[in-house]
């Protein structure tokens, strides 16, 4: 039995679809501090869980007999920086419990998301490595990268089966984004739609590292299905799919839109986005658990378009 702690999120809202349609409604219990919408409550096993409260999670965990947890809680980038405290606590401590519940034997197997956010300033930009210096200056980047060396340390001192993927920009079409600094990748489409025009909050040249949701999600469950032998890094991998501006994700949407206008007002967030990679090399996904992209940004961009019509 599954539980994804953070259902409700901009990735735990379709992971828990996706994995539901695999493995069958009741076997994946969807956990989240807020309700969620009915809809989404009444299609399986849905219950309330502060994933800093560990009693509140041990106990779904028995009275579900849950043997893998998926902990997609955090706060992301732009809102940890208005309340770093905060997101050091929940982003750390709810990986704490999950770690413990393991190393107590109450769980098999954990994923827990990293980010391209554990690169910093100091890390070269260009393809960037899967071992390279990583010095991130957000509360976010700061938390990811902790949180990667006690996953691996948990592994290798306790045995614990845990496994993680550094998420680049995630684009989707079905949950909002997070609060997170590539956020106006999944922005721009509505306001296409909706309004013609797009005032972007980050540079037209500020490059970064993206991928449609679809793939982040079926890279999540790959990575969780393969041999623990195949997982041969247990800090995270590094992931990617394309890399984009915000001037070229523009023009892909006048190749659908053609009356489409973006002007650009960078705001707090051209700090965080220039503090991370352009693109990133994750040739060890794909040579250790067979990772490939499917979707780049055109096909992404068809299928966002097609969705949100
Ligand atoms: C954020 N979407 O912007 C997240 C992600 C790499 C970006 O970590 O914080």
């Amino acid at each position: 039995k599954i539980l994804i702690i953070g259902a409700c999120g901009q990735i735990g809202t379709e992971l828990t679809k996706k994995l539901r349609s695999i493995y069958g409604s009741d076997a994946v219990v969807a956990g989240d501090v807020r309700k969620g919408d009915p809809a989404f409550v009444a299609s399986g096993p849905f219950e309330v869980v502060n994933a800093l409260d560990y009693n509140q999670v041990e106990h779904v965990i028995e009275k579900h007999g849950v043997d893998e947890v998926y902990l997609m809680a955090a706060l992301l980038s732009a809102t940890a920086e208005k309340n770093p405290a905060f997101a050091w606590d929940l982003n750390m401590n709810s990986l704490f419990h999950v770690l413990n519940l393991a190393k107590a034997g109450k769980i098999k197997k954990i994923f827990w998301p990293s980010s391209i956010a554990v690169f910093g300033p100091t890390t070269p930009k260009q393809n960037t490595p899967q071992f390279t210096v990583m010095e991130p200056s957000t509360v976010y980047g700061i938390s990811k990268q902790s949180g990667e060396r006690w996953a691996e340390y948990y592994h290798n001192i306790y045995g614990v089966d845990v496994r993680s993927i550094r998420y680049p920009g995630l684009i989707s079409w079905s949950t909002p984004p997070g609060g997170g600094t590539t956020d106006y990748a999944v922005d721009i489409y509505h306001k296409a739609l909706a309004d013609g025009k797009y005032t972007c909050f980050l540079s037209e040249e500020t490059r970064l590292p993206m991928m449609y949701m679809d793939d982040a999600i079926r890279a999540t469950i790959e990575i969780m299905q393969a041999p623990a032998e195949d997982i041969k890094i247990r800090s995270a991998y590094n992931l990617s799919a394309m890399d984009f501006t915000p001037a070229e994700i523009a023009n892909a949407i006048k190749k659908e839109i053609p009356n489409f206008t973006i002007d650009y007002a960078p705001d707090f967030r051209q700090k965080i986005a220039d503090s991370w990679p352009q693109s990133i090399d994750d040739n060890s996904a794909r040579t250790d658990w067979g990772w490939k992209h499917d979707f780049d940004l055109e096909a992404m961009t068809k299928d966002m378009l097609e969705h949100l019509r």
